[in-house]
């Protein structure tokens, strides 16, 4: 035994985030955790869930070894069983219906977990099948899309700015280094503004709180437009020299009026024209669109092109504070090209392809429908579908449907609960990877190594394990030829000049690959006219309107009269827990006792119609299901909508109110965030 404690700086993977961190390791085991004073993104702090991170770790209700399902429940299996038999299973439904039926799943871990994210996508093209499902088609995809089609590439909020406009963004909640960044600056004189159905902590530091009905963002954002359009508050210099289509927004736009929007978003007019002075003003001003709200409405792909326009002809991209496309570093692509298209791409083109670039992923709204016929094996690798997909009785239905499921996860979850073989997976400090900090929200030109601090516990292995044995067994081994993940991590560094051995020893703490570079350089964007896209042919040639627009949710209390009278409610779902990460840590301790059980929110007026106090019992229902919780009555909430959070199991799961074929037009995404629903005390207990 030595007594030495080693200090590992590596990055945090409980939310996508990826703060930095120093692990305190002593005879192998991780005894402390601290934030990372260096690192751009957290500066030393740590969020609640991060100091818990231990808790999770060394867990007891880790998995701790490969388990099968038999007839009297689960079986403890070795890693070879488990895996000659998934092998022999898999190799049958291939013989008899072809590759295409294995389909593979990666929640929102993937996204700081490249290693995770690429290898699954990597086995099920080498298996032969384009059948690849995460949460990128039910989460910031949709904004990554649409950004890239307006400017050619992902230009994101900067954590700094002179004016923060949070659209349906709480960052207490969900974006740590941002609410960090936030403080910093308002104390520097940077202004804010809230545009939420939620009076959240932060409009009481707010210049403006406004109050929008749910769903409703783009009405309120075309708004905007032609106040400043019709001001003349614009960068005309800005606009001539880098966008086209400004002349055929201008008449499009005059049918948009601020009186028009007022009735429909709840929002007054005269609040919309204080707010389009205020944004046009400010050089270095930004839209935060919330990193999934605004996707998960039925105007997601046209809300975000708004957003795109509001930022272009108000000249606030490429400066400071504004939206900026950084750096991005070229990373070696662990997946690889597989013939055919993914699920849903025939029927959503513009989220599968686009000038001829394809991305990999499915469409996961369409998923449930096509299982048996189409996909019978499945693999989730770091998520929980069952909750954390929309409808999940659809999804329970289409699971119970499949000939192989095989869940690789650290716990048990609803999800693992109904796979076949339920196999353990090591934590972010057990395997080696990239901390690659070109995040989904504020991509920074950033990359550390994230280091193996301790060994794998239990009989828990790696993805890049447990992949590489799988292929093996497949006959597609050579498919997997790295020795170890240092060796994969080495590969994924590759054209970047960057070498595994300098990242470990001489910038341990990670650095800046790139500065970021402001202004227009050449003056050229990636859209094939070279330009800023006001008017978008990439939309067009999909048979969608080229200029921004205003759809309903199809639910709502303006779209479906019918259905009013048995579902009065607005339904608003999956506002973020700070304790928590989706389904994920509610075993842990010290948040449990923060968080011990989930709250739907409703306002005092409308908890007064339907007689409910502060802490009943209530059963919200829509057309799909019912969920039960106890009731928070808060005046921060709009009257007329109810907040159901999301993550929690069994029949407080929100994802049973959710609908799967209630989808955004464009890329499919499902309508999460302006439903409607009933709610009613539970007199039952
Ligand atoms: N602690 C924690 N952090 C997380 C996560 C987590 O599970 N836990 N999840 C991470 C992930 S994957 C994601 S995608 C992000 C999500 O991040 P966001 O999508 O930004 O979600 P929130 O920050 O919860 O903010 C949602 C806000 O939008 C408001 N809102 C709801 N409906 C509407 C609407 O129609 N219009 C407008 N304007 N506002 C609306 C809500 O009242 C709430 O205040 O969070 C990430 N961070
Ligand atoms: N109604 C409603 N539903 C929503 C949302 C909403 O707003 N409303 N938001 C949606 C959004 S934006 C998202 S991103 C999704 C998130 O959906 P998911 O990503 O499916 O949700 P999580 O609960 O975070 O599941 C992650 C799982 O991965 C496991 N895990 C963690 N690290 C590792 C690892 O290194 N390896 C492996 N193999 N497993 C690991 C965890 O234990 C956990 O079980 O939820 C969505 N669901
Ligand atoms: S915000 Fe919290 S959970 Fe997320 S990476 Fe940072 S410390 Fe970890
Ligand atoms: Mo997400």
């Amino acid at each position: 035994m030595t007594n030495t404690v080693k200090e590992v700086l590596t990055d945090c993977t409980l939310c996508y985030h990826s703060c930095g961190i120093r692990v305190f390791v002593e005879d192998g085991k991780a005894i402390k955790v601290e934030g990372l004073e260096s690192h751009p993104l957290n500066k030393g702090k740590l969020c609640t869930k991060g100091e818990a991170m231990l808790e999770n770790i060394y867990s007891p209700h880790r998995l701790k070894y490969p388990m099968k399902k038999g007839k009297g429940g689960w079986e403890r299996i070795s890693w070879e069983q488990a895996l000659d038999e998934i092998a022999e299973k898999l190799l049958s439904l291939k013989n008899l219906y072809g590759p295409t039926v294995l389909g593979v799943f990666s929640g929102s871990v993937g996204v700081e977990n490249l290693e995770m994210v690429g290898l699954t996508q990597r086995f099920k093209a080498a298996f032969g099948s384009p059948n690849f499902f995460s949460v990128e088609s039910i989460c910031y995809r949709m904004r990554i899309r649409t950004r890239q089609i307006t400017f050619g590439k992902y230009p994101t909020e900067e954590l700094d700015s002179k004016l923060y406009i949070l659209w349906g963004h709480n960052p207490d909640a969900s974006d740590f280094p941002l609410r960090l960044a936030i403080e910093e600056n308002l104390k520097k004189g940077s202004k804010l503004v809230v545009i939420d159905p939620k009076r959240i902590p932060l409009a009481d530091r707010a210049e403006m709180y406004l109050r929008i009905r749910p769903g409703t963002d783009g009405a309120m954002a075309l708004a905007m437009i032609n106040v400043i359009i019709n001001e003349n508050l614009y960068d005309s210099e800005f606009i001539e020299k880098y966008t086209i289509g400004f002349d055929r927004l201008v008449p499009h736009i005059q049918q948009y009026t601020p009186e028009w929007a007022e009735k429909i978003t709840w929002v007054p007019a005269e609040d919309i024209r204080k707010l389009a002075r205020m944004f046009a003003n400010t050089k270095g001003a930004s839209i935060y669109q919330g990193t999934c709200t605004q996707d998960q409405t039925a105007n997601g792909t046209q809300n975000s092109r708004a957003f795109s326009v509001l930022q272009t002809i108000t000249g606030n991209i490429n400066i400071p504070g504004g939206w900026v496309i950084s750096p991005r570093l070229p990373l070696g692509n662990v997946g690889i090209e597989v013939e055919g298209e993914p699920l849903g791409a025939d029927r959503y083109p513009l989220f599968y392809e686009v000038w001829g670039r394809k991305s990999p992923y499915g469409v996961v709204t369409c998923l449930p429908e096509n299982i048996p016929e189409k996909i019978k094996a499945f693999f989730v690798i770091g998520g929980n579908p069952i909750v954390s997909m929309p409808d999940s009785n659809a999804f329970k239905e289409a699971f119970k449907r499949l000939e192989l499921l095989v869940v690789h996860d650290l716990f048990m979850t609803e999800t693992g609960s109904l796979a076949h073989y339920l196999l353990p997976a090591c934590s972010h400090l057990e395997k080696w990877g990239l901390a690659y900090t070109y995040n989904v929200c504020h991509c920074l030109p950033y990359l550390m190594l994230r280091k193996k601090a301790i060994e794998p516990l239990y009989e828990s292995w790696s993805e890049w394990k447990f992949f590489t044995e799988l292929a093996k067994r497949l006959g597609i081994g050579d498919k997997f030829y790295w020795k170890s993940e240092e060796e994969l991590v080495a590969f994924e560094l590759g054209p970047t000049g960057l070498t595994f051995e300098e990242l470990l020893n001489e910038k341990p703490e990670g650095s800046f690959y790139q500065e970021k570079q402001y202004g227009m350089k050449d003056g050229r964007f990636s859209t094939p006219s070279r330009k800023i896209e006001i008017y978008s042919e990439a939309l067009k040639m999909v048979g969608f309107d080229p200029l921004p627009t205003y759809l309903e949710p199809q639910r709502s209390p303006i779209s479906s009269l019918e259905l009013l009278e048995k579902y009065p409610l607005i339904l608003s779902t999956g506002n973020r827990n700070y304790y928590y990460t989706h389904s994920q840590f509610r075993h842990i301790q010290m948040l449990n006792k923060k968080s011990p059980e989930p709250y739907l929110e409703i306002g005092p007026q409308t908890a007064k119609k339907y007689d409910i106090k502060e802490g009943d019992e209530v059963i919200v229902e829509t057309n799909r299901g019912s969920v039960r919780m106890k009731a928070h009555v808060d005046d921060a909430v709009a009257e007329g909508v109810v907040f159901v959070p999301h993550g929690w199991e069994k029949d407080a799961n929100a994802n049973l109110l959710t609908d799967t074929n209630c989808r955004e037009p464009i890329m499919g995404y499902p309508e999460l965030k302006s439903l409607l629903c009933n709610i009613r005390k539970n007199i039952e207990r």
